[in-house]
């Protein structure tokens, strides 16, 4: 028989892409959406638009992780086997703008989904998209498993919450409960205000109407990997014979300049930099015009300078490793920004 899953947060990022990954593995996937006054699933159009999944393999419901009632209803109406709790206020620069909403729904979210299994005595196995933001501001060259937490962001503390009351119910419950401790991934699918397409589509749109986009720190080092080898990681953490806490890193940092000097050499853009005491510019040595320049607003109250996971656990015991470089990953992203209009 299949397996039922549900995926808080199936609209995002990560939620697409595991929805696809789960229908592949035979899962009926039910998929919690929330309601807005545009309908926002462009990146599963692809499955609701295949009448051989939808309705059959796929269902959508409305439902809200800030609101305890339909998280039970739904998970009494469903009943699944594993449950991927990917919904998130995700954006660590907004969260300093919501703090008590990202709270609300980062940190309290999962405890909603923790409480429902517990009282309705469900056997569900619970994935929670927990992330190295909530390593913060620490010093150590590599980050893993044993490694102390600082998080910065109310975004990584209310994910820290969000990791200490799954391993809490876990322990005190026999809840089979387990945190990915995800390093940044990116794809064609990321939100347009992430960094990584922020520079992709700002340079579709500089070559295209010769308009300029402005960034934050170039300096800060993020670990960038694929978000299609992170879901793999995700379902294979559920698969493993018990609950546990695992780092899911491809290793490697770069600096956002890295980001974006890599995006040049694959455009073909020959570039001047030009510093002042405020402000950086990239100009395209071709015609002197500006690129792109750094504007303070996108700086953060509180930076995370530099992120770089160890996945040594997650290669020893789930045989996890992330299979797209960074370069494959930039490529990639820029391809994709250039293909749509064709
Ligand atoms: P994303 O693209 O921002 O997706 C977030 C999802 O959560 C969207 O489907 C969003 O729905 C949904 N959501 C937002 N508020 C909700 C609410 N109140 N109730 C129900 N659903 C709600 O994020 P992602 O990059 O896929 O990341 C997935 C998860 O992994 C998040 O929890 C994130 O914090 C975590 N994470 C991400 C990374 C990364 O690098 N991508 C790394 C570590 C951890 P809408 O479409 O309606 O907005
Ligand atoms: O792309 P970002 O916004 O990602 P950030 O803050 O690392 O968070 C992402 O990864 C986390 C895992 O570590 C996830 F938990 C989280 O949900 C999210 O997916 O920023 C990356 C870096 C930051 O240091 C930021 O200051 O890029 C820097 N940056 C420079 N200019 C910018 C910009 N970030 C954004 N968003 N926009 C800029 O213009």
């Amino acid at each position: 028989m299949s397996k039922i899953a549900l995926i808080t947060g199936i609209s995002g990022q990560d939620g697409s892409y595991l929805a696809e990954f789960l229908l592949r593995k035979k899962y009926i996937v039910h998929g919690i959406l929330r309601r807005s006054s545009l309908v926002k699933t462009d990146r599963i159009d692809h499955l609701i638009n295949n009448k051989k999944i939808y309705k059959k393999k796929l269902f959508l419901h409305y439902g809200d992780l800030t609101d305890d009632n339909s998280v039970n209803r739904l998970l009494s109406e469903i009943k699944p086997n594993e449950i991927y709790n990917l919904a998130a206020q995700s954006h660590v620069k907004v969260s300093f703008e919501v703090p008590m909403y990202t709270a609300n729904l980062d940190a309290l979210g999962p405890l909603r989904i923790l409480e429902g299994v517990k009282s309705l005595k469900l056997k569900s196995k619970i994935y929670q998209a927990s992330t190295s933001e909530i390593f913060g501001d620490n010093k150590k060259k590599f980050m893993n498993e044993k490694t102390n937490f600082f998080p910065v962001s109310p975004y990584g503390i209310a994910k820290l919450y969000a990791y200490e009351i799954i391993r809490a119910y876990r322990n005190g419950y026999k809840i089979f409960a387990s945190n990915g401790i995800l390093f940044n991934h990116e794809s064609p699918r990321r939100g347009e205000t992430f960094v990584t397409k922020k520079i992709t589509s700002g340079l579709k749109r500089y070559l295209e109407e010769k308009k300029y986009f402005e960034l934050g720190n170039l300096k800060a080092k993020r670990d960038w990997g694929h978000a299609k080898d992170y879901i793999e990681g995700m379902w294979k953490l559920l698969q493993y014979k018990k609950p546990t806490d695992m780092v899911f890193a491809t290793g490697q940092t770069h600096s956002v300049e890295e980001f974006l000097i890599e995006c040049f050499k694959i455009l073909k853009i020959k570039f001047k930099k030009k510093t002042d005491k405020q402000t950086t510019y990239f100009y395209d040595k071709k015609n002197n015009k500006l690129i792109c320049k750094t504007n303070k607003r996108y700086y953060r109250p509180n930076e995370v300078h530099y992120l770089r996971g160890n996945a040594k656990l997650a290669r020893k015991t789930l045989n996890w490793k992330p299979k797209i470089t960074f370069k494959s990953l930039v490529r990639e992203m820029i391809d994709a920004e250039f293909k749509k209009n064709n």
